[in-house]
């Protein structure tokens, strides 16, 4: 019997989920898709589960859209519905990425292209082997940056460069997509996982649900005014203001000993 498409294991209080199509460069299909928001899903609904870990099997990340899948293909005769696909597979995984109840990490192990790479971006740290690469392919296949791609690359990189990446193609190498703020920091090859997993543990002992609320505020701050942002600041201040974290984070301060997070 083959392996599953998505590997799903448990560390502690980390859910490492590992995108398992190597021979294809994990690019998705279908039947990838049906395994990995179910996963997203349990990660998020196990109380348990504190941060979440991303990463490829073999030598990439992921390749986007698998452009051999036959799960995704029209019926014999049809034209193609691409926004089909998007709605159907693109947007919840979008959605559930950027609404995760933990911090959500990519590490980055290879190539990650097309929704691959967007995939990737969807994470609240991008931790990137000095060997990978980011690619916008779509152009090169007549289509726009999907997976959340026109939202995420201006907002991480500024327009003048989304643009570039987007209508070029080109391959970003890691070292330079950290330089330029894309993504959270470069490893050597070698150190990429016990890398994820150390950053993993430090934040799932930390208030992960003010984390949640941080990505939320911040995701919606691009499209406030400076009044709006503070009148959400100010509503998402009162609401944590009333949560177990922040009276545990202020006590454990001022007795001067480690905090014991449960939040989530
Ligand atoms: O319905 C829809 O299509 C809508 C959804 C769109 C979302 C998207 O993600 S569109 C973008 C799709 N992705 C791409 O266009 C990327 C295609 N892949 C590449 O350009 C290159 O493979 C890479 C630059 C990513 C890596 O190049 P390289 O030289 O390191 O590897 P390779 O030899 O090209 O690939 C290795 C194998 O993976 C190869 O198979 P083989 O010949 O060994 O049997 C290759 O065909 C396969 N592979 C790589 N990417 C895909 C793929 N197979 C299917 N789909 C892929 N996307």
């Amino acid at each position: 019997m083959s392996e599953p498409s998505v590997l799903v294991a448990t560390r502690g209080a980390i859910r490492l989920l590992t995108l398992n199509r190597p021979a294809a460069l994990n690019s998705f299909t279908a039947e990838m898709h049906s395994l990995l928001l179910p996963a997203l899903e349990d990660a998020a609904a196990d109380s348990t589960v504190r941060a979440v870990v991303i990463t490829g099997a073999g030598r990439g990340f992921c390749a986007g859209q698998d452009l051999n899948d036959p799960g995704m293909a029209a019926p014999a005769g049809a034209a193609p519905d691409v926004g089909a696909v998007i709605e159907r597979y693109y947007r919840p995984l979008a959605l559930r990425m950027r609404s995760m109840p933990v911090p959500v990490i990519a590490a980055v192990n290879g190539v990650a292209a097309g929704a691959g790479a967007n995939f990737a971006l969807l994470s609240d740290f991008v931790l990137a082997a000095r060997g990978a690469s980011f690619i916008q392919a779509f152009s090169k296949i007549g289509l726009v940056p999907d997976c959340g791609g026109t939202w995420l690359l201006p907002r991480l990189v500024g327009r003048a460069r989304a643009i570039g990446l987007a209508m070029t193609g080109e391959k970003l190498p890691a070292e330079e997509a950290e330089r330029i703020g894309m993504i959270w920091r470069c490893v050597d090859d070698a150190a990429l996982m016990d890398s994820a997993f150390a950053l993993a543990e430090r934040l799932a002992a930390m208030p992960v649900h003010a984390m949640a609320e941080t990505r939320r505020v911040l995701d919606q701050s691009g499209s406030l005014s400076l009044e709006e942002a503070l009148r959400l600041e100010a509503d998402t201040q009162r609401e944590l203001g009333l949560a177990h974290d922040f009276s545990e984070g202020v006590a454990a301060f001022l007795a001067k000993r480690a905090p014991v997070f449960t939040d989530r």
